[in-house]
């Protein structure tokens, strides 16, 4: 029985379902470099190597275990460009009784190979991928008749099933969440700690140069890249994080400083989402720095909620809501997206950073991400595609059942409160207590109105004011609502005006 086993660019876990089984004599590992996968949005140049790197190591490392892999490298004249059309080559280039696959982690390619398995002329199975902790039926499960998702409760019960930081059938503790310690703002010109960036193996920097060649018009630059393309530095990363800088996880949070890209994040999502890293292991690594007393609570917990709750909660809400979750635009938002997103040239210090860093390293910490440039696409009314769009293509861990239901649920409140209870619209005063731009940007900060204002608080009140027929009864936005009716109609248009003003000096036009 000689089989074809596909493995796809994250899925470089030894664990992989698509690999039990393996017959080393009879069997062939079919991994393919293609265009469509690097082009279907124009993905950071980072993004790009970083798979292609990740994928040549992990094919090194299965032939070092005597398995078969045919290997098709991006620039092989007879590539298809597509992950089917490879699998069609490969079938057609070898004798198979079956083909075997992990389901992927889009819809997109999802529906591609579907429709390739029921014309393949040979058994296709398609094997449930898991690596999460919460399986589909798991979610399904714990999701049935609810009439709201959210995340907190799907948190606490991962947190019984797994046993992670549980005390008995009690949380650890006493408290299930420490967020209220885990909103610290950074000193003004904090210096986190010095952080571990993997300097590129020969591998890494082919793939580097592959790139440039090949897609050199992709944003982003390649000269700052230092993410893990191995298990082995995965590892190294993960430990650095643990021994050092998770005990001011907790503290700083929610803090953002200029020129400060990581501050005490943990660099892991990109190993993570490749399969580098495995999740349940990254949580009771993480579990035990607390128990030997090497970190406080409030850092863990908060850490293990990201993962246990947070990654595992978007990935449930993803599979369980697509496709229709892909064409949520409950606010209506019908603008584009500025130019300044993706050239980062911006009077407004804080969107300058965060775009400096995206492009500089393909990453921002999540505050940055949600609170800076999601929460002025917010504001802006940015179309929830031009969006996803652009949070696809900038960021090295970006894939879609992770990115949308962040960016069109939490970020946008495009899916009208699945993922979240309220949008998180914020003016200029929760940038300004959360970080240092606000010192050193051309706007002000306390203004409200007028071109030298910030544009957040221009912008806040005509979003709630223009919104106000769909989230007016949301009773977590009952006090912004209050204030806004208590200024009378005639701020109130005033206020909606400037706004406008705002959205169209910032570029926000309508699109066509
Ligand atoms: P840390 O802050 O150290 O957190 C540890 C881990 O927790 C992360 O590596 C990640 O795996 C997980 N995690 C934390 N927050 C989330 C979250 N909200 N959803 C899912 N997992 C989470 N994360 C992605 O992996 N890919 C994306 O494409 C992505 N797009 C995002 C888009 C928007 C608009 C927002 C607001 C968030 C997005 N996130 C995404 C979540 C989060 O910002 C990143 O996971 C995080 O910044 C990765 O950096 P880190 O490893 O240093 O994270
Ligand atoms: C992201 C990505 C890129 C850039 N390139 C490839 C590739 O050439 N071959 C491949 O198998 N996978 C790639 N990937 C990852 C896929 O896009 C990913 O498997 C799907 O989007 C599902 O998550
Ligand atoms: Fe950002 Fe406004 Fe602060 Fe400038 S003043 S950094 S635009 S929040």
């Amino acid at each position: 029985m000689a089989v074809l086993r596909l493995v796809l660019g994250d899925q470089l876990s030894g664990g992989l379902t698509a690999l039990e089984g393996l017959d080393p004599a009879a069997d062939t590992v079919l991994m393919a470099e293609v265009r469509d996968e690097a082009t279907y949005v124009r993905h950071h140049k980072q993004k790009i190597a970083l798979v292609f790197a990740a994928m040549r190591n992990h094919a090194e490392r299965l032939r070092a275990r005597g398995v078969r892999v045919r290997y098709v490298a991006i620039d092989d004249p007879d590539n298809s460009g597509s992950i089917t059309g490879e699998l069609a080559r490969a079938l057609a280039a070898g004798v198979y009784d079956r083909a075997v696959l992990t389901e992927c982690g889009e819809w997109r390619l999802a529906e591609h190979l579907a429709a390739f398995a029921e014309g393949a002329g040979l058994p296709v199975e398609i094997r449930e991928d898991r690596r999460f902790i919460c399986s589909h039926d798991r979610f399904r499960r714990w999701a049935s008749g609810k009439s709201q998702l959210r995340m907190e409760f799907f948190y606490r019960e991962m947190r019984r099933a797994t046993g992670l930081l549980m005390d008995g059938d009690q949380p650890e503790g006493g408290r299930w969440n420490y967020d209220a310690e885990n909103r610290k703002k950074a000193p003004r010109g904090v210096k986190p700690p010095q952080r571990l960036r993997i300097t590129p193996n020969a591998i890494a920097q082919g793939a580097m140069a592959d790139v440039a060649c090949l897609f050199p018009d992709h944003f982003g630059a390649l000269h700052d890249f230092g993410w893990p393309t191995t298990a082995e530095e995965a590892e190294t990363v993960l430990e650095d994080f643990l021994a050092n800088i998770l005990p001011g996880f907790g503290d700083w949070q929610d803090a953002m400083a200029e020129d400060q890209p990581w501050m005490w994040h943990g660099l892991i999502s990109t190993s993570l989402n490749l399969g580098l890293l495995d999740p349940v292991d990254v949580c009771r690594r993480a579990e035990a720095v607390y128990r030997a007393g090497r970190a406080p609570l409030n850092a863990v917990e908060g850490f293990i909620r990201q993962i246990l709750g947070w990654r595992e909660f978007v990935r449930g809400i993803y599979w369980l809501k697509a496709p229709e979750y892909r064409a949520r635009n409950f606010l209506d938002a019908d603008r584009n997206l500025p130019w300044f997103y993706w050239s980062g040239e911006t009077d407004m210090a804080c969107v300058a950073d965060v775009v400096k860093t995206t492009r500089e390293n393909a990453y921002a910490h999540h505050i940055q991400r949600l609170m800076v440039t999601g929460n002025l696409a917010l504001l802006l009314g940015v179309h929830p595609d031009a969006v996803d769009d652009w949070y696809m293509a900038v960021y090295a861990d970006a894939y879609e059942w992770v990115e949308m239901p962040n960016t069109r649920g939490m970020a946008l409140f495009a899916d009208g409160g699945i993922v979240g209870s309220k949008p998180y619209a914020a003016s200029g005063a929760y940038i300004d207590r959360m970080s240092d731009y606000c010192g050193g940007c051309r706007y002000d900060v306390k203004s409200k109105s007028g071109d030298a204002a910030c544009p957040f608080n221009r912008l806040y009140w005509g979003f709630l004011e223009r919104n106000r027929g769909r989230l007016r009864d949301n009773p977590r936005l009952a006090m912004p609502y209050r204030t806004l009716d208590g200024f009378g109609e005639a701020r109130r248009a005033a206020l909606a005006a400037e706004a406008e003003a705002c959205r169209t000096l910032l570029g926000a036009t309508p699109r066509d």
